[in-house]
């Protein structure tokens, strides 16, 4: 065994060289990785006693890609283009044995190889369109030669990785190795390819499966139809498509060139840079400042619910499917009877379409304990309190819960915006107490708020944020503030929302503007979604509020087939210009005068209240990091990932530029624009919220 450089090693046995590449964690194609591939390839290649080579990875992964972090900086010697030449051109078999996930930059390795090998738990992939950008490395031009246009465009759009059994099934794996045997398998693989005088087989020089492509751009076109919708306002795709068509319509060489010199664009745009920015963001979460690794986990194997209302049901769902039991306890058997039935409901229609299968249903089903007995809870690791956001309320059932629950059970509360340390103060036990915020619908939703309570203790916050992804939850812990991270920038937007109606902008100009910007819907939209008649009552209502008026008329919402717009039978919205005039007799009776406003104000007036409120949030230390604060948008609001969150947006348009606008907002329309004094140091230092 010989080491090649720090993270690749050379091994011979009898006729076959092995090229290890051990560069944790992910392998990802860094240059000393491309250097080790480079220089083993090569040695192997020059030593007349090997017959075949190997390429594999140790640790948990073969190559995952090319290494993210390396990306838009200066790029070293050797480069990838020229590592994959080298391996397609060697005058020996090549074999990627493969394991973990090989991905991007890393299957694009292996479609070099002459033959693959992977275990049957490997998964291949390209998950570039993930990073808004293409495979750059050949993966359009030899994935459909493989497969077929279709197949590789699915693989290629969707950025999903597929199974070795898959792989296999397609031709993209010739062989399928024993679990744990990979590198003794690929050694025998090697030497049956030696005895066989196996041919150097080239996936570059494959043509039969583009076939049915050529002459056929229809195919392309439909393709591009079928995606429309769900790519809306990205980049990448597009070109995805187009580089995949070039495999079909150009010489090989020339549709290598084309697909770099696409990758290399979408590599320098801003989308990219957001794209990735939300990937290191959404791993930087489980980060939390003061607590270390070696912080006791509770364990968590029965959960308690309490509500069986839409939050409390989601709630329980996330573990019923990550297999942990739920015990959900009601007042009313009609409630809890509703609730479950719900679940049963949601659980089928997702079997329906195929992607539960019933067993699972009644697996799931299974592991839900439902109770009118609040003493159901007592043994529970776990108990998440769901009922009515009302601080009286809460309070009463976590001083019953501290009586009920068993010592060391965590008790968290689902608000959205109370206090948690006043609800943690009705308990003897504040340090098990936090808040855990999950985004209706809760079993949909990947965003989850921990709430760190004044006294919650570490062990309590390590075991919630650890828990968090084991329910496919992005957990971000923020502190006590009303309406947490989310909430809180939520209302600066509902503000101006409201505000710019009533100056002469209508609820579907403002909604036209957010939704174009690439939120799936505008804050109107959204009420009327949520119902108007959130915290309205009949009898202190006093039309002193659009809202007011508009529930005082009936028009609650969607559920009323009424609110801001008019719903029909399939609940399509439509203007309504009976609330126009609502609107419009509102702002009179106000003295508001109405003016035409344009679509960058709209915007501007939405997004920038936003962002300095963030701002405060961060200087308030109430969000860990600027990028947490990206992920809760991302993950809990919809926010397109192609804009990086609103605190990697504002970077994007130049901390300047929002700081100048705010404050001449200030000076029109006055203190609500009052410039946060963490955005004017940032902009005055030329700071970035992304660079802290
Ligand atoms: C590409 O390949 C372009 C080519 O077509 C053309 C090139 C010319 N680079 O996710 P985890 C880090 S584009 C750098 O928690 P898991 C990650 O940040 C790339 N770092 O583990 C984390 O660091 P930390 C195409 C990377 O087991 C640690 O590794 N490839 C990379 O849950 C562990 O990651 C992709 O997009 C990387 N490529 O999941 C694959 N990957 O511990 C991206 C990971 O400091 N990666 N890190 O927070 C993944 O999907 C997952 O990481 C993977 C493992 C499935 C591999």
């Amino acid at each position: 065994m010989a080491a090649i450089n720090p993270v690749a090693e050379l091994t011979i046995d009898g006729e076959v060289a092995t090229v290890t590449i051990n560069s944790p964690p992910v392998n990802a194609l860094s240059q000393s990785v491309r250097d080790g591939l480079k220089r083993g390839v090569e040695a192997a290649a020059a030593n007349e006693a090997v017959k075949a080579i190997v390429i594999i990875c140790a640790g948990r992964t073969f190559i995952a890609g090319a290494d993210i972090t390396e990306f838009g900086k200066p790029h070293a010697p050797p480069y990838l283009p020229n590592v994959l030449d080298l391996i397609e051109n060697a005058s020996k078999p090549v074999v990627a044995a493969l394991h973990g996930t090989a991905l991007g930059g890393g299957f694009e390795v292996a479609l070099t190889a002459h033959y693959r090998i992977a275990v049957p738990s490997a998964k291949c992939g390209l998950p570039e369109i993930k990073l808004g950008l293409i495979p750059g490395a050949g993966g359009t031009q030899r994935l459909p030669r493989l497969v077929g246009v279709e197949k590789a465009l699915d693989v290629i759009l969707s950025g999903t990785p597929f199974g070795a059994r898959e792989a296999k099934e397609w031709g993209v794996v010739d062989e399928l190795a024993e679990e744990g045997k990979l590198h003794e398998s690929a050694l025998a693989f090697a030497r049956r390819l030696i005895a066989e005088n196996a041919p150097l087989k080239k996936v570059r020089d494959r043509s039969d499966k583009l076939e049915p492509a050529r002459g056929h751009p229809e195919i392309f076109e439909a393709i591009r139809k079928a995606n429309a919708r769900k790519f809306r306002g990205f980049e990448a795709w597009e070109k995805a498509i187009e580089s995949v068509r070039n495999a079909v319509d150009l010489p090989f060489d020339e549709g290598v060139l084309k697909e770099r010199e696409m990758f290399m664009a979408l590599l320098a745009t801003t989308q990219s840079k957001a794209q990735r920015h939300v990937f290191f963001a959404e791993r930087q979460t489980a980060k939390i400042a003061d607590i270390g690794p070696d912080e006791p986990i509770r364990p968590i194997q029965s959960v308690g619910v309490i509500g069986a209302g839409t939050m409390g049901d989601g709630i329980a769902m996330n573990f019923l499917a990550a297999g942990i039991p739920v015990r959900i306890v009601e007042t009313s058997k009609e409630a809890l009877d509703r609730g479950v039935a719900i679940m049963r409901r949601n659980y089928e229609n997702t079997a329906k379409k195929g992607r539960l299968t019933m067993a699972e249903v009644e697996e799931r089903m299974g592991r839900l304990a439902p109770s009118l007995d609040f003493g159901a809870l007592a043994d529970a690791d776990l108990v998440i309190e769901a009922v009515y956001e009302n601080m009286d309320l809460k309070k009463s059932v976590f001083e019953r819960l501290d009586g009920v629950a068993k010592p060391g059970a965590i008790l968290a509360s689902n608000t959205s915006y109370l206090d948690i340390d006043e609800i943690a103060a009705r308990t003897k036990r504040p340090e098990d107490v936090l808040g855990m915020h999950f985004f209706s619908p809760a079993n949909v939703m990947r965003l989850l708020e921990i709430v760190r309570g004044a006294k919650t203790s570490k062990s309590v916050l390590a075991t919630i944020a650890g828990l968090a992804p084991k329910i496919g939850k992005v957990g971000v812990v923020v502190g006590v503030c009303h309406g947490f991270v989310g909430n809180r920038m939520l209302a600066e937007r509902q503000r101006e929302a409201m505000k710019l109606i009533l100056e002469g902008a209508t609820p579907w100009d403002v909604d036209r503007v957010i939704v174009d910007f690439g939120m799936p819907m505008g804050p109107f939209a959204m009420s009327d979604l949520a119902g108007l008649d959130i915290g309205w009552s009949a009898e202190t209502s006093k039309r002193s509020t659009i809202r007011e008026i508009l529930c005082e008329e009936g028009r609650r919402g969607q559920k009323t087939s009424a609110g801001f717009y008019d719903y029909d039978e399939a609940r399509n919205a439509k203007p309504s210009a009976h609330v126009e005039e609502i609107i419009r007799n509102f702002a009179a009776s106000k003295g508001v005068a109405q003016r035409k406003i344009g679509d960058a104000e709209i915007l501007e007036r939405c997004t920038y209240p936003m962002i300095n409120e963030g701002a405060k949030i961060l200087a308030e230390g109430k969000a860990q990091r600027a990028s947490d604060i990206d992920v809760v948008w991302i993950y809990g609001y919809g926010w397109p990932v192609y804009r990086g969150g609103p605190m990697f947006y504002a970077d994007t348009v130049g901390l300047t530029t929002v700081l100048d606008k705010l404050r001449e907002f200030e000076v029109k329309f006055g203190d609500d624009f009052k410039p946060a004094p963490l955005l004017e140091k940032l902009a005055a230092e030329g700071g970035a919220f992304s660079k802290p």
